[in-house]
């Protein structure tokens, strides 16, 4: 751990560099922001750990041939089920000194990662704010969905993306097929990313909220340990994995289920011998252009709300969050 984070320290002119470009996109204004981490601090701290993984994969995949990247991938597992995860940093990991290569190929696919990260992160906050009636608070979620879409050149869309575009391109699948533990793990986060708004969700007593926040992340460690198999074996979708949330706010969650997508993707164009280094920031741009577009390769609602059953049943995607 300390090895790793020291590298990250000596990237530091890289980091301050990329804090200052990161300002390309802000965060709604509002009292309701870091509500999540001030009262759900272990929760909250996962997702950096998370995000040092994607990172992680991101780079040894861009610039390492995919035989090699197995091997680095395996040792960046152990060190995130075994350290990272058990103790996730108290702060948010400078993903671009961890993926320096990645972030100047893929630029607008990681600030389109961010920018939907940051909605992840603010809707958090509003359900973890206990001064804001459910009524506002669903207002407010809305609020910030708007002001996520105002970003036209990073949004992804609120109308959920045919699967084909993640299973049935010429390079898809393969990071699944060559690197299953590490795609488990990706999957039990989207899993954890999606099913922590059921915590919220279980019932109207918002004391016990903390409770319920801990049995979903619990859950979520359970996966882990009882990895592989306790891993999802299919991507979580959320009206499966939150239908309560996904009901009362489809289009963030459709714009998750895009970015999860998109995550798988870009980890098969990544990973895919087939596509020459050269050309893979070409291709990550053309996919962006694909799922960005919110008039073609859509699935219908009704069919989104049925994947759970279609793909063998949720219990394939980790099983339903909440109570
Ligand atoms: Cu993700």
């Amino acid at each position: 751990m300390i090895r790793r984070l020291l590298i990250v320290l000596l990237a530091l002119p890289t980091m301050l560099m990329a804090q200052q470009r990161r300002d390309e996109v802000r965060p709604y204004p509002g009292s309701f922001n870091w509500q999540f981490l001030g009262r759900h601090a272990d929760a909250a701290r996962l997702f950096n750990a998370f995000d040092y993984g994607h990172a992680i994969l991101y780079e040894r995949l861009l610039t390492l041939p995919l035989k090699d990247a197995k091997v680095a991938l395996a040792d960046e597992y152990d060190f995130l089920v075994g350290d990272l995860l058990v103790k996730p940093p108290r702060f948010a990991i400078p993903e671009e000194a961890i993926e320096p290569t990645y972030a100047k190929v893929a630029w607008r696919a990681k600030v389109t990662f961010d920018w939907a990260h940051i909605l992840h992160r603010q809707i958090y906050d509003a359900y973890a704010d206990p001064r804001l009636t459910p009524a506002e608070r669903d207002a407010l979620i809305e609020r910030i969905t708007d002001y996520y879409l105002e970003e036209t050149r990073y949004a992804l869309p609120t109308v959920p993306k045919s699967m084909a575009l993640m299973d049935e391109q010429p390079f898809s699948q393969i990071f699944r097929r060559e690197v299953p533990q590490f795609n488990g793990l990706i999957w039990s986060y989207h899993w954890l990313q999606i099913g922590l708004y059921e915590a919220f969700l279980t019932d109207d007593d918002r004391s016990n909220d903390a409770a319920s926040v801990r049995q979903v992340t619990g859950r979520w460690r359970a996966m882990v340990q009882g990895a592989p198999a306790a891993y999802p074996s299919v991507m979580p979708m959320a009206p499966a994995v939150a239908p309560r949330f996904s009901k009362a706010h489809p289009r963030a969650a459709a714009i998750f289920d895009n970015l999860h997508m998109l995550h798988d993707i870009i980890s098969d164009i990544l990973a895919a011998p087939t596509i020459p280094r050269a050309g893979k920031g070409a291709e990550i741009q053309r996919q962006l252009d694909l799922m960005q577009d919110p008039t073609r390769d859509l699935m219908g609602a009704e069919h989104w709300w049925m994947m759970g059953d279609m793909m063998g049943g949720v219990g394939k995607m980790g099983g339903v969050a909440g109570g």
